[in-house]
């Protein structure tokens, strides 16, 4: 039985699965989380209601870090090293911080630097994009890999979406520049 991905095209999170499975044959199953309808379908399959989602036969997998490894150990890929770990944690932290803003936004509210639940994000966020920034510039994005399809979802979704300004951050933006001709890139950019 061949494997369905639940997610939305928007989604980074959703995105670094479409990359990994780019080639193999899978089915892509669209979910809006936001809608109460969409919602309420999910949740028969997922107590956690998060995208991404994957259904193997008769594995269920949720959180796109354990389908990314189920899917490396299944697909030969090359395994992520404790390095390429680090780099993904600091691209969660940054994406996760920008869902909340977003969600924020969504839900009316003001993202007012002086309410703690939006000053930490801010905070949050500036220091992981300059700590990348950094790693980025030494070259630890240089090579095809799950930490770099990682940053190519955060930076794509973050100009999608309008979320930040990346103009302090050019060698991150670079890496993406960089890939943008891969085809599980091109063929997943979100919409
Ligand atoms: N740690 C999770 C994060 C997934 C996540 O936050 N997904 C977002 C979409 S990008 C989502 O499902 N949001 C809906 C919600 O939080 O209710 C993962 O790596 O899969």
């Amino acid at each position: 039985m061949s494997i369905t991905l639940y997610g939305s095209k928007p989604s980074p999170y959703v995105r670094r699965i479409r990359m990994l499975l780019h080639g193999t044959d899978f089915e892509f199953s669209v979910v809006n989380v936001y809608d109460d309808s969409g919602r309420a379908d999910y949740a028969k399959i997922t107590p956690i209601r998060k995208l991404p989602l994957v259904v193997d036969g008769d594995k269920t997998i949720f959180d796109s870090h354990v389908i990314a490894n189920y899917l490396i150990e299944k697909l030969n890929l090359a395994p992520v090293t404790l390095e390429q770990h680090n780099l993904i944690s600091g691209v969660d932290a940054v994406t996760d911080s920008l869902i909340i803003l977003f969600m924020g936004k969504n839900s009316g509210l003001e993202l007012s630097k002086d309410t703690l639940i939006f000053k930490l994000q801010y905070e949050r966020i500036h220091d992981t994009l300059t700590w990348l920034e950094k790693e980025a510039e030494s070259g630890a994005f240089s090579e095809w890999n799950y930490a770099a399809i990682s940053l190519i979802t955060l930076i794509d979704w973050v100009e999608f979406r309008e979320l930040y300004d990346l103009s302090d951050f050019p060698n991150l933006v670079a890496v993406r520049n960089n890939f943008s001709d891969v085809e599980a890139a091109k063929s997943t950019l979100p919409e």
